[in-house]
């Protein structure tokens, strides 16, 4: 190991008089015991050793070789905040924040500050253990635009946070790693020989924390919209392929405005950015007859299909009155409808039936999973909505779903389209149940075609301009996971 410099010592003593280095038995948030503890949050309340430190994580990363190219820098949230914030303004290097929770109103961004697609940003980070939380934040800036490839640290657990770093296309600068802490303290008469001991035994035991994997990238379907739409069996699938195809877009807006005026109003003004608006007719309290004909005149004009989120899950008798009739006659209007399969095979059946020799084509999309905590819609369930799509893929023309390249059973049919709810510019959920991926990890990922997006754009200051940030995002990732 390379000799710790004295400045470096210094450091490290600073760290442990102020006790940001504990040792003891701590629980890690990945739940293993660690007889050591980094608590960097402290170094708020010593604004000397806050400068110190950032002075040295930017001259590491200004004196690596090949030294690291930047335009902007990103603290993740929140002990490595007052840090990149302290490095910004004493090198004059124009920060960016990124939220951890996107607001619901406002501008809703993901990331805060003023960049360019195609700038750089370097990572401020004060420990990396597995290299999540460093990914979470390298996962935003990117959906943004920017480029990350070096984030530095403080301190590496010596965890695996370098290597699942590296694999994510970061270069890891750190300036102390844990082993070399623990060996300064022991030869300044800190902490004993055992101590000593025991820390290293855990570091060589525990050298490996991987970053939770959500993707699964074996089903990822790579095949182009172009030559999808060529295999769909059904006329309102091939179009819907077409449309993404032609407007380069995979945003679905879920429209859940207030009432069907302001639903007008706002496929009037998105309707350029989106290939599909997804609608819940029974919330609307100024529901009339003549709605499905003055959506289908926007949709028309802008070249986007109609999907009502119906949710069908009746015997089929009930299933075939409630899409015909009633005071919305869904049948009507709307180009795709989705079901349960809770009720089996024959509620697709009845939706196909009522079409067979008609001149306007209709499609269905089964819920093959969904994106509220607990659903149920899971396993065995999934695969056997996937063996109903199959059997019936003249009027399937695909699935609501979330994870579909983790389907067991192989890669998923590419003649189907998968739309995934629950997509916003950063992972996260609201208080009932809703969680949220991004569009990059939804489409890239986890190998969906179609993003669905409410809130994070109906509740935008400008629903229009965000509508074409999560177009944009929808369609790179999908350019990315074709190539
Ligand atoms: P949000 O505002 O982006 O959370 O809206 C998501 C929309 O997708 C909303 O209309 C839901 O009814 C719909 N949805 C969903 O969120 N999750 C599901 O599994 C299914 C539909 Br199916």
């Amino acid at each position: 190991m390379a000799e710790t410099s004295s400045s470096m010592e210094s450091l490290i003593l600073q760290l442990h008089d102020i006790s940001a280095v504990k040792f003891g038995n701590f629980k890690l948030k990945s739940g293993i015991s660690s007889p050591v503890y980094i608590d960097l949050r402290l170094i708020v309340s010593y604004p000397s050793l806050l400068s110190q430190i950032s002075q040295i994580l930017i001259s590491a990363v200004r004196s690596a070789s090949p030294p690291a190219a930047f335009d902007v820098i990103c603290g993740v949230p929140y002990t490595a905040l007052p840090i990149a914030t302290v490095v910004s303004v004493t090198n004059n290097i124009p920060m960016l924040m990124r939220r951890k929770e996107v607001k619901s109103y406002g501008t809703g961004k993901a990331i805060e500050g003023v960049f360019q697609p195609g700038q750089t940003c370097l990572i401020v980070e004060d420990l990396v253990t597995s290299g999540a939380s460093v990914l979470e934040t390298a996962a935003p800036l990117r959906n943004s635009g920017l480029k990350v490839t070096d984030a530095v640290v403080l301190i590496d657990r010596e965890q695996g946070g370098r290597e699942n770093l590296t694999e994510n296309g970061i270069r890891l600068h750190s300036l102390l790693k844990l082993s070399e802490i623990v060996g300064v303290l022991r030869r300044l008469g800190k902490v004993e020989e055992e101590t000593e001991k025991m820390v290293l035994k855990f570091l060589e035991e525990n050298k490996k924390v991987s970053v939770p994997k959500v993707e699964e990238s074996v089903g990822v379907v790579k095949m182009g919209y172009g030559e999808r739409a060529k295999l769909a069996k059904n006329e309102i699938g091939r179009r819907l392929f077409e449309i993404m195809l032609k407007k380069e877009t995979n945003l679905c807006l879920a429209a859940d405005v207030g009432t069907a005026a302001e639903l007008l109003d706002l496929a009037e003004k998105v309707g350029p950015e989106i290939c599909l608006l997804k609608t819940h007719v029974d919330i609307f309290p100024d529901f009339t007859p003549d709605f499905g004909a003055k959506l289908r005149s926007i949709a028309d004009k802008h070249n986007f299909l109609i999907f009502e989120d119906r949710k069908f899950a009746d015997i089929g008798n009930t299933v075939t009155m409630q899409y015909e009739g009633g005071v919305y006659r869904i049948l009507d209007w709307a180009d795709i409808v989705n079901a349960h399969i809770i009720s089996g095979p024959g509620i697709v059946d009845v939706c196909a039936c009522q079409f067979q020799g008609l001149p306007c084509g209709r499609g269905l999309l089964l819920l093959a999973e969904m994106s509220s905590a607990g659903n149920l819609a899971t396993g065995d369930y999934t695969a056997a909505a996937v063996k109903i799509a199959e059997d019936h893929s003249d009027f399937v023309i695909g699935f609501i779903s979330v994870n579909p390249a983790s389907w067991k059973g192989g890669p998923v049919n590419p003649a189907f389209i998968h739309a995934t709810p629950g997509v916003q510019m950063v992972t996260g959920g609201d208080a009932l149940g809703q969680q949220y991926n991004t569009p990059h990890s939804a489409i890239h990922d986890r190998g969906s075609d179609i993003i669905i997006v409410g809130r994070g754009i109906i509740k935008a200051a400008n629903p229009a301009e965000t509508a074409r940030e999560y177009r944009l995002q929808g369609w790179n990732a999908y350019l990315a996971k074709c190539n």
